[in-house]
């Protein structure tokens, strides 16, 4: 055949009109769905409609991938055990540009696009922040033309579902794929083979010189399933390639013929076990092999993937780092450094010198948090099981490394200790961070103020040898899912004043400044988050059976459940303002909805009591007629990303609270603030910056700093001290305890009340106390000058433009990356 116009070819993958769109989903029922599209259903529209858009999206990517090609760019490598993508259907069309089409053709067969997306279910490949960063990044590589891939694990299960059942969490499987996924490509022509146990042994090789190899390994496959990634209306799209377990046969044929059949099988469910299931928790170090096992599986099966493109080129390996840059989010991918070393030493047979520098010049990593719990370290006994010639080589770059410390520092044994890659034990353990920052050339924090704790605390031994190597970029949310597309009233509203410019130049927002007075533009921004809080009322009543009252101040808490993010000091708030309702039905002016939502790791008991408090709370506050006209509490069962898109435009009080210095950034903040929501918070993370934005007296700032945290601790804090010291806290702790919210129980919540006391309040939820109740007075002040309210709410939105991941990603390109925004071919 005469080499096709592959680009006529494309041409024909469909038009944009209502009209194609109507042919391409009945045409999807016959050919995809096999079944008749006179007889369609919500769930085959939601799926016909979404191979439609693949349709378009697989021509732009073939498009876009030829340019990187043609272009010879320089990559970015997103390695991240986690992607939290949400839904697809709504932000697909949108930026195809074709959202209204999409709506109109569905509208032939009966059925809205916000009905059609109730049928899709969220990917739910992340625990939280992380996780959701990651997929943001990848809408802004895509809009700004930025050349990248985003590479992880294609979970078979998710996050779990949470349901509430007597106030507690029970945890459910999320079977997301069970209907299948009509967004992805496997790629079965395509996969890698990754190797793990065996041994390491030495040889000689035809130089003569000693060589080291991996040798009797156990064998699995990894399939590449792509998930395209579109840009806002630019015709860009990238790849989200998340890998799949296979086994390396399908069965044992040796067994298989000696007529164990079961057993010849086992092999293939033990290799399918490593993409099952996402880790769920977000704040301890696992420590498991099977956690160990995915990220290597991910970290190998991907840096194949580099090599080959790389190989492509027929370029010298030292222009590796001129062609690709590979950031890992967080530690969990930081075995690609040892796993890039053996590659170019014992496959590649540089010497360790170069591969070295040529790794050194690769490798970015970017730091999450600074408590030193989440510090991800692994056994070095069961690395060395797993990855025996892994742990070879880290102990090769340990040995140079303290050769180093040594000569910089002589006879400083302290230091040597501390600094080792391996932690000198009784069991000694591999510590990730340590190799992280030594095989990367810049190692980030996630807003301002974490990238300065990171340098004092954790890192401060290697900022003082690699002071050059730290840096910063404070995070960012994508302005399409968390503005355009959630909230599309007020997306309207501000295009209408301001220009459509805004959803891919958040700074343009600051043009809304000059009409933070004016009475009818208040009106109507009022009008809009009026519109939101009915549509979340209908969501949560038709999703949970849960009756909200609209008209009411929302305020509202949605985060992964955490002591450092001090849901305690919310709900202690919500008894004081429950004890001033019952000495005093009149004593509380503003009529007030605390909403809350979050999942705990199943493991965290302290967590999971603290969502069986805020539901004890919740039952007697509701259905007390002395409070329940001022004070309402809801816990929405299974937050997640659709969730939050209904939440957080409704949402008039945004509760960050964490203790300062605790959250490295936070990007649920940004969230609130750009859709108009005041703060009440601490001087934590992104916060503090959103605060210089919009300017203090626009938010609700309370309590100590990092600083004040940090003297207070030193000179000893006491928290029963203070619980004795303030009535209203007393009283508060007082009912917690007596069984007034557990029906006579005075054991259910005495884990809560040991936290605070006989465990030291660690999070100095006691300290912050009475700042905050005060801060909360302030807000039901402000709350009835409407007018001095709407004002700042516009002046948050206003002062949200730092605050996109466009922003974000430009400054790791910039900075970090040296990449920049590809020229349309
Ligand atoms: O990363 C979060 C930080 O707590 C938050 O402040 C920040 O805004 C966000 C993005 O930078 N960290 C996480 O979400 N961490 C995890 O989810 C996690 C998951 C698995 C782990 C450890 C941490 O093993
Ligand atoms: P990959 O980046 O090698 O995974 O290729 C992704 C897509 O880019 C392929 O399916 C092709 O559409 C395109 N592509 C791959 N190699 C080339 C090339 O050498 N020239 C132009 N396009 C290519």
């Amino acid at each position: 055949m005469a080499k096709m116009d592959s680009n006529e070819l494309l041409e024909e993958m469909g038009g944009m009109d209502v009209e194609a769109l109507t042919h391409s989903i009945c045409r999807h029922h016959l050919s995809n769905l096999g079944r008749d599209y006179g007889r369609s259903d919500l769930f085959s529209l939601y799926q016909a409609l979404a191979y439609t858009l693949r349709d378009r999206l697989v021509r732009n990517w073939v498009k876009t991938q030829r340019s990187y090609y043609n272009q010879n760019a320089k990559s970015v490598y997103y390695l991240s055990l986690e992607f939290l993508a949400g839904k697809s259907l709504s932000s697909n069309a949108l930026c195809l540009g074709v959202e209204k089409a999409a709506e109109e053709a569905l509208a032939k067969f009966g059925v809205t696009m916000e009905e059609a997306e109730s049928a899709e279910a969220d990917a739910g490949l992340g625990n939280g922040g992380l996780g959701r960063l990651a997929s943001c990044f990848l809408d802004s590589m895509a809009t700004l033309g930025i050349p990248g891939y985003g590479y992880g694990i294609r979970y078979e299960y998710g996050i779990f579902k949470q349901a509430i059942e007597n106030g507690e969490q029970v945890e459910l499987p999320d079977d997301w794929l069970h209907f299948g996924n009509p967004w992805e490509f496997c790629r079965r022509g395509f996969m890698f083979t990754v190797h793990l146990y065996g041994r390491e042994e030495k040889y000689t090789h035809d130089d003569g010189s000693e060589k080291h190899r991996w040798t009797d390994t156990a064998k699995v496959m990894a399939m590449p399933v792509d998930m395209l990634i579109p840009g806002y209306k630019n015709g860009n799209v990238i790849n989200m390639r998340l890998w799949e377990a296979q086994p390396a046969r399908r069965f044992n044929l040796d067994l298989f013929n000696s007529g164990d059949y079961i057993r010849s099988m086992e092999d293939a469910v033990r290799s399918e076990t490593i993409s099952k299931v996402l880790y769920p928790s977000d704040r301890l170090t696992e420590g498991r092999e099977l956690r160990l096992v995915q990220q290597y599986f991910f970290v190998s099966a991907t840096i194949q993937d580099m090599m080959r493109r790389f190989k492509k080129l027929k370029l010298d390996f030292s222009e590796l780092p001129n062609r690709a840059v590979v950031q890992l989010n967080e530690t969990h991918p930081a075995i690609a450094i040892p796993e890039l070393m053996r590659i170019l030493i014992d496959e590649h047979m540089l010497n360790w010198d170069e591969s070295w520098r040529i790794c050194r010049r690769t490798f970015a990593y970017t730091n999450h948090t600074v408590m030193p719990e989440a510090l991800e370290t692994w056994p070095l006994d069961m690395m060395s099981k797993v990855l025996p010639r892994h742990v070879s080589i880290i102990f090769e770059i340990n040995r140079r490394f303290m050769e180093e410390v040594k000569s910089r520092f002589p006879g400083d044994e302290d230091r040597l200790k501390r600094m080792s890659i391996i932690e000198d034990c009784e069991h000694p353990q591999v510590r990730m961070a340590w190799l992280a920052v030594l095989g990367s050339f810049t190692v980030n924090g996630v807003s301002a103020l974490h990238g300065e704790l990171i340098k004092k605390n954790i890192f401060q031994d290697f900022v003082e040898m690699f002071p050059g190597r730290f840096t910063s970029v404070t995070n960012g949310i994508t302005p399409r899912r968390w503005l355009k597309q959630c909230n599309p009233g007020l997306s309207d509203l501000i295009t209408e004043k301001i220009g459509p410019e805004w959803v891919t130049d958040l700074s343009k927002l600051k043009k809304l400044e000059p009409l933070a007075d004016d009475a009818e533009f208040q009106n109507s921004w009022y009008n809009c988050k009026l519109q939101e809080k009915k549509r979340l009322v209908e969501y949560a009543r038709k999703e949970y059976g849960i009756y909200l009252p609209t008209d009411w101040l929302y305020d509202v808490q949605v985060k992964r459940i955490h002591e450092y993010k001090r849901q305690v000091l919310n709900i202690l708030h919500a008894i004081t303002l429950y004890c001033r309702l019952k000495n005093d039905p009149n004593s509380v002016a503003v009529a007030r909805l605390k909403i809350f939502g979050g999942k705990a790791a199943p493991g965290y008991f302290l967590a999971k009591r603290i969502i069986r408090l805020i539901n004890s709370v919740g039952a007697v506050v509701n259905s007390d007629p002395t409070v329940n006209h001022k004070l309402r509490i809801a816990f929405l069962p299974n937050y997640r990303v659709s969730q939050a898109e209904r939440i957080i435009p409704a949402t008039d009080l945004s509760e960050q609270i964490s203790l300062a210095g605790t959250e490295a950034s936070g990007t649920g903040n940004m969230k609130f603030a750009l859709n108009g929501a005041l703060t009440v918070g601490t001087l934590d993370g992104a916060n503090i910056e959103i605060m210089e934005e919009a300017g203090r007296e626009n938010m609700f700032i309370f309590g100590m700093d990092a600083e004040e945290v940090e003297r207070r601790k030193y000179n000893g804090y006491n928290p029963s001290e203070i619980a004795s010291a303030d009535k209203e806290l007393a009283e508060a702790l007082h009912y917690i305890g007596d069984g007034t919210f557990s029906e006579g129980d005075r054991e259910l919540f005495q884990p809560i009340l040991d936290s605070l006391f006989a465990n030291g309040d660690q999070y100095m939820v006691l300290a912050d106390y009475r700042a905050y109740v005060d801060v909360q007075d302030e807000v039901d002040k402000r709350w009835l000058d409407r007018k001095s309210w709407l004002r700042s709410s516009i002046l948050n939105t206003a002062g949200s433009g730092k605050f996109s991941s466009d922003r974000a990603i430009l400054d790791y390109a910039n900075s970090i990356w040296g990449v920049r925004p590809m020229g349309k071919e």
